[in-house]
């Protein structure tokens, strides 16, 4: 059976896009969840690609997670560096987790330099934008 891959996006990403494109590139969210989809059918994964503004929605799909999926691809966004909730839920899930950021976050304001998640994950790939999301999901895909 194919793996399935949780791909989860923190707050204000559902902007991508639509403002800030010189830090963030001019893709939407929405060809990021299209090239997510092309590269997990070639490499025999399934993605269910969400979105939320919300970091109790993002814990309990986290945690939904045990029963759903076989790995976790996030994107958690400011979230990174403020949410200890968060990483607690990832590493109680227990799954193989890739943190990605579009941005290249050491080269950012030093409070972007710390994330949370990346003691909980497997590997964390960042500046890469969009390209990101292909490369972790390829990473993942070894893992599994
Ligand atoms: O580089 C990344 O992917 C980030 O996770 C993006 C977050 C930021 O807080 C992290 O430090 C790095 C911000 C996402 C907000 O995205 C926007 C997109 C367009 C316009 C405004 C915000």
């Amino acid at each position: 059976m194919a793996k399935r891959v949780l791909v989860l996006n923190g707050p204000n990403l559902n902007l991508l896009g639509i403002r800030e494109p010189g830090i963030y590139g001019s893709k939407t969210l929405k060809d990021i969840e299209a090239l997510c989809r092309e590269s997990a059918s070639e490499l025999g994964l399934t993605v269910d690609f969400r979105q939320s503004n919300h970091e109790g929605e993002l814990v309990t799909w986290i945690q939904d997670a045990r029963a759903t999926a076989d790995a976790i691809l996030i994107n958690p966004a400011a979230y990174s560096h403020t949410s200890l909730a968060i990483a607690d839920a990832l590493k109680a899930v227990g799954l193989p987790v890739a943190e990605v950021h579009l941005s290249n976050i050491h080269q950012r304001e030093p409070f972007r330099h710390h994330s949370f998640v990346s003691a909980v994950a497997v590997g964390v790939l960042c500046g890469f934008g969009a390209l990101g999301y292909k490369l972790a999901l390829q990473a993942l895909a070894e893992k599994l």
